[in-house]
């Protein structure tokens, strides 16, 4: 699929091991010991009903190759990123047919797989690593020289960033040559494979700022579909080129000041506007296609920084009123709190899969509120969204036909957002649909909102929303 198909999307990002077991069975699952806990493809199929119900129409799962096994220095390869052998599945996670069967499945219900890829490195258990472990890239040569990244080269050596190697002494992450014409002919090769065998719709990739940027258009072109890059950098201007090399990046400059901004209400929405505002100009295609998120395997859950339910509905809110693509890590909704890596890859059988908690109703209406505007409005997704109020505690975001009203003052706040031009029609009726509760736009289709407990709101006018659909169905 392409990043036009992709664009009307909403990506669940699940860890294939954590996510679901295949008989339903619910086995202890300790994130410490850093294990295989029992998740699998079959688990993912027996639970899509749970995913498709909250509105998601695509999933990206963990990467899917062979792994390092047995136990290391750093527990089991149970998050698919060690590689060893890129022409065999990892059986931890099913056989070839049960990742053909994951594919059809989806299909079938028109949603999307996007599956994640590792080009960067393999990964080895002892250093000097045994280089003929690896297939197909089994001689040494296939790899950069040793040399460890260190923390100062992210500032200051993008070279070593690109050509020394991630990991440690215990678990060498090898860097690839990918400057190597057998390697770079060997990885599009690969990728137009994968892609075909199991009809993938869309990559996420790995660690795209650890290799030279001029190697990526080719494995884009070979992959055929939506490409993602996973560009770990709080600025814009340093993820911007990527998006030229990919289709797009997830937007990790969005990801640090929307956390930082509704964290506490010491945080700074307007620092936050002007990071997405800055991605308009500076990304290929504004925000536009950007993977948006709240959460990921690699970082502390928004709960483990705060608890207060208001911030965490605002900040939620954000992906799925945006001009990128919105992507939910698994267990967010069911108030997963897990801090850093390995904590915040919980097992999900644990939460009971409960569909009434409040977050999993809460994504639901900002899935189906997207659907909504974009069925109203034929530009909702091409056009680009416009901050009308952005200070430190408030922003109104203007995204015709939504006007979506955040605020990180807290759950004991009584927010008010004075939004003079918002868009609406004279005396327009809106809606907020995340209480159903109407009012009437001004005489120049401006809105003065007096919130309640530090809540969100999206509006929309009523005549924008399907009677009888998921959002507000008793309008
Ligand atoms: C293991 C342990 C962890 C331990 C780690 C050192 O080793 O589990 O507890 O902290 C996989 C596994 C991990 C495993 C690693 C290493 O392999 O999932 O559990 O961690 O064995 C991708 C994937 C990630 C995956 C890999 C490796 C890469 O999403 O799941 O990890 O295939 C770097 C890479 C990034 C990578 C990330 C984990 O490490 O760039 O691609 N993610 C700075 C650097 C970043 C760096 C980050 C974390 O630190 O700039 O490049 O990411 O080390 C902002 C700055 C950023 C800064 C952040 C922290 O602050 O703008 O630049 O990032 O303000
Ligand atoms: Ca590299």
């Amino acid at each position: 699929a392409s990043p036009d198909d992709w664009r009307t999307r909403s990506i669940y990002q699940l860890v294939t091991d954590r996510f679901a077991t295949p008989d339903g069975s619910s086995p202890t699952c300790n994130t410490e010991d850093r294990r295989y806990c029992g998740g699998n493809y079959k688990g993912i199929i027996n639970k899509l009903d749970y995913i498709q119900n909250m509105g998601f129409d695509a999933i990206w799962i963990s990467p899917v190759v062979a792994n390092v096994e047995g136990n290391t220095s750093l527990g089991e390869a149970f998050h698919g990123y060690w590689t060893q052998d890129i022409n065999k599945l990892n059986d931890h996670f099913g056989s070839t047919d049960d990742l053909k069967s994951l594919s059809d499945a989806l299909h079938k219900r028109n949603m999307y797989l996007m599956v994640d890829v590792v080009v960067n490195h393999m990964a080895a258990t002892s250093n000097p690593p045994n280089f003929g472990s690896f297939a197909p890239f089994n001689q040494q040569s296939n790899f950069h020289p040793e040399c460890f990244i260190q923390a100062s080269d992210y500032d200051n050596n993008q070279t070593a960033v690109e050509q020394c190697w991630l990991g440690d002494e215990n678990l060498p992450l090898a860097d690839m040559n990918t400057e190597d014409q057998n390697v770079i002919s060997t990885w599009n090769t690969w990728i137009g494979d994968l892609v075909k065998n199991y009809t993938i719709d869309g990559v996420r990739i790995d660690t795209v700022k650890h290799v030279r940027k001029d190697f990526w258009p080719d494995f884009a072109k070979a992959a055929g579909v939506y490409t993602v890059g996973e560009v770990l950098h709080n600025d814009t201007n340093y993820v911007a080129p990527y998006t030229q090399a990919l289709s797009a990046a997830l937007d990790y400059p969005a990801y640090f000041f929307l956390t930082a901004g509704f964290q506490t209400s010491n945080g700074n929405l307007s620092n936050f506007a002007s990071v997405i505002q800055a991605g308009q100009g500076a990304y290929n295609n504004g925000e536009h296609y950007m993977g948006s998120f709240l959460e990921n395997h690699d970082n502390p859950r928004f709960q483990s920084l705060t608890q207060d339910q208001a911030l965490v509905k605002n900040a939620m809110t954000w992906p799925f009123i945006q001009d990128g693509i919105p992507i939910l890590y698994y267990g967010q909704e069911q108030g997963y709190a897990g801090g850093n890596d390995p904590a915040n890859r919980e097992a999900l059988w644990l939460s009971g899969y409960g569909e009434d908690k409040p977050l999993v109703q809460h994504v639901k209406t900002l899935n189906a509120a997207r659907k909504a505007a974009a069925a109203a409005k034929s530009d909702f997704h091409t056009s680009s969204l416009q901050f009308l109020v952005s200070t430190q505690n408030n922003l109104a975001i203007s995204k015709p036909p939504m006007l979506t009203l955040l605020t990180n003052e807290g759950s004991t706040s009584t927010p008010q957002w004075s939004v003079p031009n918002a868009g609406f029609s004279a005396n327009e009726e809106v809606v907020d649909v995340l209480t159903c509760t109407k009012i009437n736009a001004d005489a120049n289709g401006g809105v003065t909102v007096k919130g309640s407990g530090g809540n969100p709101q999206v509006l929309m006018p009523t005549s924008a929303l399907p009677k009888g659909g998921t959002v507000c169905p008793d309008l």
